[in-house]
């Protein structure tokens, strides 16, 4: 068993909302929502971050930013949302295994905090 986190979600052991899933990616909610709506897309595959990905399969960090703009039209986010990638600990990122934040339904400033 992994033990990345979201690894374990997409193998199924471990519950999750699923909004969006194809062969590579799968996107869910975020069990701590930062804004009305937030999702997380992941690729199935593992890589540490984006920066680990676009070195190894940059078509696939392609096809994980359409899943994000799909997962904003399908969350009716058509007034604007943020797509992010925290990308080490000063970033905030928490998960080491890449995850593009899909954040909208709310007005958003900057820079962030
Ligand atoms: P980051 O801080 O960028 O690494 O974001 C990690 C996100 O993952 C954070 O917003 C909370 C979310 N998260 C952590 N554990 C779980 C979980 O078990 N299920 C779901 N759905 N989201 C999780």
């Amino acid at each position: 068993m992994s033990d990345c986190l979201f690894c374990r979600i997409v193998a199924g052991e471990i519950p999750s909302t699923v909004v969006l899933e194809t062969d590579e990616v799968l996107a869910f909610r975020d069990i701590a929502p930062a804004a009305p709506t937030h999702v997380v897309v992941v690729p199935k595959e593992h890589h540490v971050d984006v920066v680990a990905l676009t070195a190894t399969d940059p078509d696939l960090a392609g096809r994980l930013l359409a899943a994000g703009a799909a997962v904003a039209a399908q969350e009716g986010l058509g007034e604007g949302f943020r797509l992010v990638f925290n990308t080490g600990a000063h970033a905030g990122q928490t998960v080491f295994h890449l995850h593009l934040h899909v954040l909208g339904g709310r007005p958003m400033s900057w820079p962030p905090g």
